[in-house]
């Protein structure tokens, strides 16, 4: 399953699920001429009982058929964590980053068979400077979809939708990305339906080894506004024709909501509505299934998180999978979604790539994930160097390339800074990561008053406050009356004081418990080590989604 609707009707598309051959090759860079497994995709090898702590290369091949000569786009929606791929021995593309999608395209692919091979390497190399050992699992292989698309030399890229509210209704600005792979101009024309209302383009022309984009602005006088508590979504489908032609060459149909994202008087609000956001930081991670978690599993999770009545979900640390972001959109889960980094120090920060590697991701996650209603916050840079001065140019340089990317959203980063925060000024939303009663045994209704307090004086007055983290290792099925830490029971406190406070105070616009289920984390040495069981055990539900004494508790504040 690629996503939750159907995203093509014109052009042909067949997703290369099931069981490629698959072989490690630890650090070697030549191709295998033998491949002894079979791994299904998506899918992470550390599923298979061979391979359950591998760390280095793995390649994947597969045969796929062609009919006819055509151009093919190949399409991958999350590979983990760097992939070179190749079609038939000749590389096609490089990618880097487990939680952005990417494609490869192949012009000129003649009728008959041919093989894709993809190296897949998991390993902390060198030029990795956000894949590390860390308080989640980079795990290996081909992790969510892969597909396979048929395209004409002009293409649609993609479709960017931004609803507009007016004081005459809504209107919609849509923007179509066209590629032209050919060796010639390319004269279209361009037609979009949204519901009951179809507009054409006037006929353009895109440049041979051009990608141009065309925009048009439109009123949609009779839709209904996408909110939490009613989530209407419509289908965008655009169609592209050539010169002269009356039946599409190419299609791409994307799906929309109408409503507005603002941050006013202290307060965030959707459709100009105040919210309160409630909710978990959640990481990809299940232990059936690793990061490659399948459908099903992402509907229990997202029923887990609706029953205890939370209204938000943080990506925490990457960029989700689409088909989750689906399901947010339909559920009327708020999202907050954040580029892959976590707590990395200023000299992490100063890696030769990791400009690069962040710039690359933010563009991957805003540009992919663009059309997702339920997205009300890019972030970025989970608890990084925002304490220094060349930290802050790295924030600020981030900040200033997701706003140009999209104006409609609310930027912010999660701080556990307190008051030597040097980046709150660049953001509309300031959020704090604070762990009272865990890591410190402050009280959490004074720390968030004394958090405002640091907000205000370093550059967040009056802007709308989030605390982002929040809570306690709690041991599923470690009971006991004393309430030690670890307990199910003292965790359960912990959540409750913290929940109690921040419900109290109305200069808190949200609360991100840490987190919703257990995560495996990188088995290592130093802080890692206190991580039990390798794993991260601050889940309201454990690793198999069973609940822990604190799910009442949340159950019952959330509803309150
Ligand atoms: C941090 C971090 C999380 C997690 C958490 C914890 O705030 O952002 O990824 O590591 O602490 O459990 O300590």
């Amino acid at each position: 399953m690629i996503r939750l609707f159907q995203t093509n009707k014109v052009r042909i598309q067949q997703e290369l699920e099931g069981d490629w051959d698959f072989q490690p090759i630890g650090q070697e860079d030549e191709v295998p001429l033998t491949y002894t497994y079979r791994l299904p995709v998506p899918g992470c090898w550390e599923m298979h009982p061979q391979f359950l702590t591998y760390r280095g290369k793995g390649v994947y091949r597969r045969v796929i058929e062609v009919d006819s000569h055509t151009a093919v786009r190949l399409c991958f929606k999350g590979v983990s964590h760097t992939a070179d791929v190749y079609f038939d021995g000749k590389q096609v593309g490089h990618h880097y980053n487990a939680y952005t999608p990417f494609t490869a395209v192949i012009p000129d692919v003649e009728p008959g068979r041919h093989e894709i091979v993809i190296v897949v390497d998991n390993s902390f190399h060198d030029s990795s400077s956000l894949h590390l050992p860390n308080d989640y699992y980079s795990y290996g292989g081909l992790i969510r979809p892969v597909v396979m698309e048929f395209i004409p030399d002009l293409y649609i890229e993609h479709i960017h939708f931004k609803p507009i509210f007016t004081d005459d209704g809504w209107q919609g600005e849509i923007k179509v990305a066209l590629r032209n792979i050919g060796s010639e101009e390319a004269s279209f024309h361009l037609r979009a339906e949204l519901g009951e209302t179809l507009v054409e383009w006037e006929e353009s022309r895109v440049p041979a080894g051009h990608t141009s984009s065309f925009t048009l602005l439109q009123e949609f006088p009779h839709v209904r506004e996408w909110s939490p508590s009613e989530p209407h979504l419509y289908q965008l489908a655009v169609q592209l024709f050539t010169e002269g032609g009356f039946s599409p060459q190419d299609d791409l149909i994307e799906r929309v909501g109408f409503r507005t994202v603002t941050a006013n008087n202290g307060r965030i609000q959707v459709n100009k509505q105040d919210v309160v956001l409630k909710g978990f930081n959640r990481h990809e991670d299940h232990p059936m299934t690793g990061a490659a978690i399948p459908y099903q599993l992402m509907v229990q999770d997202m029923e887990l998180i609706l029953d205890m009545g939370a209204n938000m979900v943080r990506t925490s640390h990457y960029p989700n999978d689409e088909r989750f972001l689906d399901l947010c959109d339909e559920r009327g889960i708020l999202v907050w979604e954040e580029n892959h980094a976590r707590g990395l120090s200023l000299q992490q920060m100063q890696h030769p790539h990791f400009e690069q590697q962040c710039e690359d991701c933010n563009q991957e996650m805003v540009v992919n994930h663009y059309n997702h209603p339920s997205i009300i916050i890019w972030a970025i840079l989970n608890e990084c160097a925002s304490d220094t001065a060349q930290g802050r140019e790295m924030y600020s340089r981030q900040l200033k390339q997701i706003r140009a990317l999209d104006p409609s959203r609310l930027l912010s980063f999660a701080s556990h800074h307190r008051d030597k925060e040097l980046c709150f000024d660049l953001v509309d939303v300031v959020s704090f990561n604070l762990y009272p009663l865990w890591y410190t045994d402050e009280d959490p209704a004074e720390l968030c008053e004394q958090a405002r307090r640091w907000a205000d004086e370093l550059g967040g007055l009056g802007k709308p406050m989030i605390m982002s983290e929040f809570g306690a290792d709690g041991y599923y099925g470690f009971r006991e009356p004393s309430g030690v830490k670890g307990t199910e029971e003292r965790q359960a406190e912990i959540i409750d004081r913290n929940l109690a406070a921040y419900l109290a105070r109305p200069f808190i616009s949200g609360m991100l418990i840490w987190q919703f289920s257990d995560c495996r984390v990188t088995e290592g040495t130093g802080w890692l080590l206190t991580r039990a069981g390798t794993q991260n055990s601050k889940g309201i539900v454990d690793r198999y989604r069973r609940p822990k004494l604190a799910c009442q508790v949340v159950k019952k504040h959330f509803n309150s």
